[in-house]
């Protein structure tokens, strides 16, 4: 199949997401149109089957607002036509769906456009008044429609009063990258009394709830020497910081800002912190799960579709630092319980969350859109 893939290119679960999905795609012999503002962060070199073509916003200066979304939209339209692409999978809802939905009106009903629901453009944008309608309508007019966990298509269709079927293809982990690597020198410039390494990692926005992640280290630190390892760069860095100072613990934890190599650096760890306020899906907990690192988190969204709780890590309320904690020194200090829940953790994303199906998931659903045009057409 050809199929164009849109995005927001920079550093974000959705964009990854998207991104690993075109590569493996394109391995699997599709070819692959990424149109994006940027050049997506994880595509950096070349790829066979993998073509970008950049959308160049005109900043003309009668516009207050440069028109990304019609600029988006053109490029579309243009790119599946040189390109004869048969689907656009576009991911994030606003303003992607919306801008594919002109594309298709520019080129005609035989280009498909499935869109895919990450979270935040249905449980933040999808209270915002402003937008509500025009996401609803995006969501209504794609071909298909797929959402990241079964908590945010129930988000989606309470919040959005959207009726149609949405497809649940859950996000996943390529295991010929993720997987435990050999970190045992590194780990001890971080801890090098034998101090247990906790990890968070995020783009340190409030919805993460950061504060959260040192509150909890703090507790937990109070009985098993630790030291916290943060990934990251976001708006609340200097509030996590200041808290750190505050709480006295800014000894141990370790800022280390943006990372590419997830996988060694996850390796390094032996628990991830994730106490998010929300979470459709949680990309870096199958990540850490992958590397046989146990998760504790909130049980926001779908948080808990992804970790099990007691298997595979801990979930609890949101907020429930004190419980959190306790959860966390409870594995920490349990040897064979905790060989237990890293070895379930990587069997569960192995299985439940394997490349190669969800590939096919996605394979399948583009086929069944085109082929809904072949059976219209026929008759
Ligand atoms: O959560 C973020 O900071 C980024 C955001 C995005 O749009 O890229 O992530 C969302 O999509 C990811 C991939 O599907 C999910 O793993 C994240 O849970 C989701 N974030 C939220 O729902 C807050």
């Amino acid at each position: 199949m050809r199929i164009g893939i849109t995005c927001y290119p920079s550093v974000g679960g959705s964009g990854v997401v998207a991104t690993e999905l075109g590569k493996l795609l394109a391995e699997r012999g599709h070819i692959v149109h990424f149109i994006t503002s940027g050049m997506p962060f994880r595509l950096g070199k070349y790829y066979r089957n993998i073509y970008f073509h950049e959308v160049d916003v005109n900043g003309y200066s009668v516009f207050q607002y440069p028109p990304y979304d019609l600029t988006l939209a053109s490029r579309m339209a243009q790119v599946a036509v040189t390109e004869k692409l048969d689907v656009l999978h576009v991911h994030y809802a606003v303003p992607h769906a919306i801008s594919a939905y002109l594309a298709k009106k520019m080129v005609g009903d035989k280009l498909k456009v499935v869109t895919t629901l990450h979270g935040t453009d249905i449980t933040v944008l999808g209270y915002d008044h402003t937008l509500k309608d025009i996401i609803r309508f995006g969501i209504e007019e794609s071909d298909a429609v797929t959402a990241v966990s079964n908590n945010l298509i129930e988000q989606t269709k309470d919040l959005l009063q959207v009726e149609r079927p949405i497809d649940l293809v859950y996000n996943f982990i390529d295991k010929r990258e993720y997987y435990p690597r050999e970190m045992s020198d590194v780990r001890e410039e971080f801890a090098p009394n034998g101090e247990k390494v906790l990890i968070h990692i995020s783009n340190f926005r409030p919805v993460k709830r950061t504060d959260d992640v040192v509150r909890i280290f703090h507790k937990i630190k109070q009985q098993v020497p630790a030291k916290l390892l943060m990934i990251g760069e976001g708006p609340e860095l200097p509030v996590v910081r200041e808290l750190a100072e505050s709480l006295g613990v800014q000894q141990d934890v370790i800022f280390l800002g943006k990372q590419d190599n997830i996988a060694c650096v996850l390796s390094m760890a032996d628990l991830l912190l994730l106490p998010s306020e929300q979470e459709s899906f949680g990309l870096v907990a199958l990540e850490a799960m992958s590397c046989g690192v146990p998760v504790i988190s909130s049980d926001a969204g779908g948080l808990p579709e992804v970790v099990k709780d007691g298997e595979t890590g801990f979930t609890r309320p949101i907020g429930d630092v004190e419980g959190m904690a306790q959860k966390a020194v409870e594995l920490l200090l349990h040897e064979g319980m905790y060989e237990t829940f890293s070895r379930q953790s990587m069997e569960r994303a192995y299985h439940t969350f394997c490349h190669e199906a969800i590939t096919k998931q996605y394979e399948e659903i583009y086929r069944r859109v085109l082929s809904a045009e072949t059976q219209s057409c026929s008759k």
